[in-house]
Order: C-alpha cells, then structure tokens, then sequence
C-alpha cells in the first residue's frame, strides 16, 4: 500500500511544451560559477549552526515568559540569560548575510526545467518555498523588533515563535533531502572552477563571512559589556539613557501616576502595606545586575533596595510561593511579572529604590522597580505597588 503510493508520488509527470522554456528557463541562463552547490551547501552549514543556536536560545526565552509546568530556570548564574539573549540577537544577525547570500547562490533553481518532475519533487520544492518564507520572516521580523518598529498587525512574540516552529520542521526536511547532496559536494575535491574573471568560490565565501562578522562586531557591543563604543548598528546604545541606562517603557507611555498616598502592599497571611520612607528605612542591600531586554540590549547596574525574601518573611509567604509583582500601570503586557520560588527566595533579588546610588528615576520605576538575577527584562517589573501570593 504504502510502497505503491510512494511508486505514484515518483511516477514522472508530464513535462511542458518545450516553447516554453524561455528567458531564465533556458539551459545555461545563469552562467557564475558561484551558483554551485559546494557553495550553498557551506552556507548551508553556517546557516544551520546560527538558526540552531537561535532556536534553542529563543525557546529558553519564550519559555522564560510563559512558562509551562515542566519548564523551570534558576536564578543563577545571574547573567546567564544575558548571554542567552546575547546569543539569540547575534546568530539571527549573523545569519542575515549568510541568508541573503545562500538565496542569492540558490536563486537559479526556481528555474529549473521541467518545474517538477514528479509530485514528491513538487512536494519537496514547496517545502523550500515554506522554509524561505519563514527564516525570512523570523529574520525581518526579528530586526524589526529589534528597532522597536511593528509595521505588522500581529502580536511580534506569538508569530516570531510559532514561525520558528514551522522553520524548523521545514529546516529538518529540507536538510533530510538535501543531505546526500551537500555530503557529496563537501567531501568531494572541490570541482575545478572554469577559469575566467569574477570573484572565486572562496572569495565569495569570505566576503559573506566577513559580512557576517562586521554585522556581529557591529550589534556585540549593545549586549556585550566593554564594546559598547563599537555599537555602530544597534538600535540602542546600553550605556546611554538617564542613570546612564536606556529605558524600554517610558513612564508617560505606560500612563504612569505615582499617587501622594503611595504604598507598597504586599498580600500574604500576615498583608501589610509600607510608605517610600518605611521602603527606605528597612535594611537596603546593593546588586549589580543586568537589564537583559528581549529586544537586542543588555546592560549592567548596580542597584540598591529591599530584598524580597525580607518582604514576603514579614508577610508570612512560604518558600515555595509564587509571587506575582504588580505595578501601577493599569494595562498593558509587562504590569506584572510572576517570581518563581527560586526567584523569589534569592538574595540578589530586590525591589531596588536606587539605581547607581542615586534614586530611581520615574523612567527606571520610582518609586521601586524589581531587579531579579537570570530573568528577561521584560519580568523586571517598574513602578512596583503590590506582591502578592499567585494562587
Ligand atoms: N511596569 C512595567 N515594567 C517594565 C516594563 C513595562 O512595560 N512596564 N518594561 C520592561 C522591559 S521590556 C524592560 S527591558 C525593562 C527595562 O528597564 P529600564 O527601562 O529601567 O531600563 O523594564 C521592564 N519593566
Ligand atoms: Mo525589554
């Protein structure tokens, strides 16, 4: 049954009449010798490492915001997930170039003749139109998050995470078909090149190397510490913003109103609520931690405040509570963050009310903001008003 099915999927088609075969269909249109597939099939590999390693880092960070019940993240080492974010951004840049270029070496197969030859080849090119179609999707939109610019209707997290999945079924049977070819091209002596001017096969692959680096060499510095001066294409300096860090959410776009009466309340058996004096009179603690933000930035601070562990103890909260943290912002995605008990419970954690000894600016969440290691900025709720218990 299965085997007779198969037969059918190979069976020859029809080809078309042969007056159409025009234009670029004609044998020998495309005539550059870097349109072979030792060519794409290295680019294949690079690109293979970079979309891998961004996979696995995005899942960490999607997971990270909407954490399923299987899924738990420690809070140390405090910057691990800096360098998660730091390695998502500059594979998906890295793979910008490689991208473009291994199109490019590839381009002259949407011309093939006769188009398909068979379904299951039909099958196959379409795979390659979903699999084009999704890494440059995830690649665009990811740069454009990047730039804070959303020219599409989606909500950006959704849509980038669920094309990432179809990218990688669609990655997974390309390489599955592909793979004896690249094997034969990569182990072969390479074929010699036809003499002649241009650029060589190698040459070629050390262009779009190089261009690989510069974009990384380029965007390191917004995530990197010490390369900051060398962030010649991100979208944000991480040293340059009031306290001398940038600001995601301004105060006035999150319609901030801290009241006269403010209080932090924090809802456990024992609930109690604290004015900004009593906040500033219980025993302060200094962290340096960094803002990693999911949108192509990471910067260190050294920040001052109360630990957690200290409010949620004279609450009467458990060790192994949840604990949700909410704000004054009355909508909005990120007014709330939940700390898991790790979180929770770790001495680095704090509702900071000074950021480089000075007090928080509004923009950086006056009157307290939480600080948290190992966690998305994005959970590193500003203008904070309440912990409670998550039920
Ligand atoms: N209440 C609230 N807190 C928030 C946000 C927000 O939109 N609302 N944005 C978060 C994001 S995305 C980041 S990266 C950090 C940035 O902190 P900063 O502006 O102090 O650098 O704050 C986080 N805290
Ligand atoms: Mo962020």
């Amino acid at each position: 049954m299965v085997r007779r099915a198969l037969d059918r999927l190979k069976a020859p088609l029809p080809a078309p009449p042969g007056q159409l075969r025009r234009g670029p269909f004609r044998a020998g249109a495309f005539t550059s010798r870097l349109h072979h597939e030792r060519v794409a099939a290295r680019l294949g590999v690079a690109l293979g490492v970079a979309f891998g390693v961004c996979l696995v880092t995005g899942l960490v960070s999607h997971y990270m915001q909407q954490p399923p019940s299987w899924f738990t993240w420690p809070s140390r080492p405090v910057s691990l997930y800096r360098v998660n974010q730091g390695l998502h951004v500059l594979t998906g840049l890295a793979a910008v170039p490689l991208l473009v270029a291994k199109l490019w070496t590839i381009y002259p197969l949407l011309f093939q003749w006769p188009p398909v030859r068979t379904v299951l080849h039909a099958i196959e090119r379409g795979s390659v139109l979903v699999l084009v179609g999704a890494a440059v999707f995830e690649l665009f939109t990811g740069v454009a998050d990047i730039a804070y610019w959303y020219p599409f209707q989606f909500f950006f997290p959704r849509a980038h995470f669920w094309t990432a999945i179809i990218a990688t079924g669609a990655i997974l049977v390309h390489i599955g078909v592909k793979l004896p070819i690249s094997r034969r091209a990569l182990r072969r002596a390479p074929a010699p090149e036809f003499p002649g001017p241009g650029l060589s096969r190698r040459g070629f692959l050390t262009t779009v190397g190089a261009a690989s680096g510069v974009v990384v060499a380029a965007t390191a510095g917004a995530t990197v510490p010490g390369l900051e001066r060398l962030t010649l294409l991100g979208a944000r300096r991480p040293d340059i913003g009031p306290q001398g860090l940038p600001v995601n959410k301004t105060a006035r776009s999150a319609r901030i109103q801290v009241p006269a009466d403010y209080r932090l309340r924090v809802v456990g058996p024992r609930p109690y609520a604290l004015t900004y004096d009593e906040l500033a009179a219980m025993p302060q603690h200094t962290v340096s931690l960094p803002i990693a933000c999911v949108e192509g930035w990471s910067a260190g601070a050294t920040w001052t405040g109360v630990r957690v562990r200290d409010l949620l103890d004279r609450a009467g909260i458990g060790r192994d509570a949840s604990v949700r943290v909410m704000s004054l912002q009355q909508s909005g995605l990120y007014k709330a963050s939940v700390l898991d008990p790790p979180h929770a419970r770790d001495r680095l954690t704090l509702l900071a009310l000074r950021l480089h000894e000075e007090p928080l600016v509004l923009d950086h969440g006056y009157p307290c903001r939480l600080i948290a290691p190992n966690r998305p900025g994005v959970l590193q709720t500003k203008w904070v008003t309440r912990l409670e218990v998550v039920a």
